[in-house]
């Protein structure tokens, strides 16, 4: 296995330098990364100079940059002041923290929901600022535009080829199963765990008729592996499969892995959310024609298996 340490050679001094860091290195995609050093939430990448040093000791060469504050529907719409604040200082930290030591590539995680709410579908990578985004994710939305702003403008003046990818809805291992503020497909498998554990309904939130693009957290990884070897664009990258599923259609998946045979309650009083985020993937199948995305019933699956296996020590 290539070393991940690379010696750079400055006069009569040898500087040791990691290929690659990986920030929320122990999240649902950073975990599925390859190599490289992966750093988790206890270094608070918000505090600029706790952010400022660490880049200063390790000096990275690349950097996947996957940490950010995350939740699903609810933690959007309840924690709206922290999801702009963190977000916002996370990445303006990061980016600057790259520029100021010398980071040769970056690359940077933003999501569908970034798009505007009003839009004409299907979303494709230049309609990102055309417009406001949905209502439960404005403040999510806005600092990740940012980042797509200071990469754009990073580029400009100093040159750096530093560039942003934009997932729909990922899921996999790893992920944060918090019955209240997780994304949907993990929220949703721990409260049928728990119904089926406890002999209680399923309760699920909305009228399930919400269109989602899910990706599963290993596809995402691999694209990114691609995308910091091969992608030098200043436009982002849509990472998608382009198929939607419908909120009932999920829940009819997880119930069948689940092998739930009790009552599912639909809870219309709590949120839809978002109706659609169709998004338009031929960019990067323009690149990546062969590339084998795993089905949402296969990553289903192997997600509910390691939920079941780890239900001890996962986040929840
Ligand atoms: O993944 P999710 O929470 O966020 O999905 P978004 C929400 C959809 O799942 C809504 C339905 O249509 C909900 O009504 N749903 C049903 C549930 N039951 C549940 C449940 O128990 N928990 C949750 N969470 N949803 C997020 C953005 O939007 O997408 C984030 O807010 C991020 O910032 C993420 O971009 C990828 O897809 O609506």
């Amino acid at each position: 296995m290539k070393s991940n340490m690379e010696i750079l050679d400055v006069g009569e001094v040898h500087i040791e330098r990691p290929r690659l860091l990986v920030t929320g290195g122990r999240g649902l995609v950073g975990t599925q990364i390859s190599g490289g050093i992966k750093i988790g939430s206890n270094l608070d990448l918000r505090d600029s100079k706790i952010c400022d040093s660490f880049f200063n000791d390790t000096r990275p060469i690349n950097v996947v940059h996957c940490a950010a504050k995350v939740g699903g529907l609810g933690g959007n719409i309840n924690l709206k002041g922290e999801f702009f604040y963190d977000n916002i200082m996370i990445n303006t930290n990061v980016i600057e923290s790259c520029r100021k030591y010398g980071v040769r590539k970056l690359v940077c995680f933003l999501s569908t929901c970034v798009f505007p709410d009003k839009v004409e579908y299907p979303l494709t990578e230049k309609k990102v600022h055309l417009g406001e985004p949905h209502n439960s994710n404005y403040p999510y939305a806005y600092a990740k535009r940012m980042a797509d702003v200071q990469i754009r403008a990073y580029r400009e003046q100093y040159d750096l080829n530093y560039v942003s990818v934009i997932p729909t809805n990922i899921y996999g291992p790893n992920d944060n199963f918090n019955l209240e503020n997780g994304h949907v497909i993990p929220s949703l498998i721990h409260k049928c765990y728990l119904a089926k554990k406890n002999n209680t309904p399923f309760k699920v939130w909305g009228s399930g008729k919400p269109l989602r693009e899910f990706i599963y957290s290993e596809d995402v990884a691999k694209l990114t592996e691609w995308v910091l070897e091969n992608y030098n664009e200043e436009e982002p990258i849509i990472l998608s499969t382009s198929e939607e599923i419908s909120i009932r259609d999920v829940v009819g998946l997880i119930v069948k892995h689940m092998d739930f045979k009790g009552k599912v309650i639909w809870e219309e009083d709590k949120p839809d959310g978002q109706y659609r985020k169709p998004s338009d993937n031929s960019k990067l199948m323009s690149y990546l024609p062969d590339f084998k995305f795993t089905s949402l019933d296969e990553g289903l699956k192997k997600t509910i298996d390691w939920f079941v296996s780890n239900y001890e020590s996962c986040r929840k």
